[in-house]
């Protein structure tokens, strides 16, 4: 089954959890053991990836020790084409949709295309919307920053990435900010666009996580949670809990 045939089967039930894991803040081992327990704490897939670049052995690396302790899919989630693996199941293939800068809307996207295709990784086409504050994944990305208090644009854009065929529209609030993004927004968005939504930024708490997927997330994302956790089984049971139905 492909990883998008298993995210579309599983929404069905209703809104996920993906745990992020960042190949550059521990190593193969210590990833392993983090995408263990948040398979044992009932997270549904695995993101890889970071704002900055990542070394393409340590993310092979980390990749194929996930590998060895869980059979959860594993998705690239690349801040640039370093970020390409063969060894992911998928990719979500991106585009910044509110960058200034060519290069992260289709520029890199064309350097990556030719190599994930000789990799044969599942490309899964995602629609990427920074909202403020943005976090590093603003600056690095040189975002026009979506505001807070307007959903109406996040609305526009979510529309315009399912017009273009994109199969997952993501809004990022950055990684380690303080407040998620506004559950006004995710509600706007999810009451306008069809695409399932995807939601990250600020989330650590099953509290914070249910307050997204009530408001029409349809995939929740935690990253520095996992990081910052001593149980990480834990924490993911906490969070995971709160979005399943
Ligand atoms: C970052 O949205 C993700 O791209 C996750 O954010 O690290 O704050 O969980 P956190």
């Amino acid at each position: 089954m492909s990883v998008f045939t298993y995210i579309m089967d599983r929404l069905r039930e209703g809104p996920i959890h993906f745990t992020l894991i960042d190949p550059e803040k521990q190593d193969p081992a210590a990833a392993g053991e983090i995408a263990r327990e948040a398979a044992e704490g009932g997270t549904d897939g695995l993101m890889l990836g970071g704002s900055v670049g990542v070394m393409q052995s340590d993310l092979d690396g980390t990749i194929l020790a996930i590998k060895e302790q869980t059979s959860l899919p594993t998705i690239l989630f690349p801040g640039d084409v370093s970020g390409i693996s063969r060894h992911a199941d998928a990719i979500f293939f991106m585009s910044l949709l509110n960058s200034r800068n060519p290069y992260f809307i289709t520029g890199a996207q064309a350097a990556g295309a030719p190599l994930v295709k000789r990799m044969g990784v599942e490309v899964i086409p995602m629609g990427y919307l920074i909202v403020e504050p943005g976090g590093m994944a603003g600056y690095v990305g040189d975002a026009r920053l979506v505001p807070r208090a307007k959903p109406e644009v996040a609305v526009a854009y979510g529309l315009a990435a399912q017009y273009l065929g994109m199969k997952l529209l993501y809004l990022e609030g950055g990684s380690g900010i303080s407040e998620p993004i506004p559950p006004e927004m995710i509600g706007a968005v999810k009451s306008q666009v069809e695409i399932p939504v995807v939601v990250g930024g600020g989330i650590r708490s099953g509290k914070a996580a249910k307050a997204a997927a009530d408001a029409g997330a349809d995939i929740i994302i935690t990253g520095t949670v996992v990081e910052n956790t001593r149980d990480v089984k834990k924490k993911i049971k906490e969070i995971a809990g709160a979005v399943h139905r």
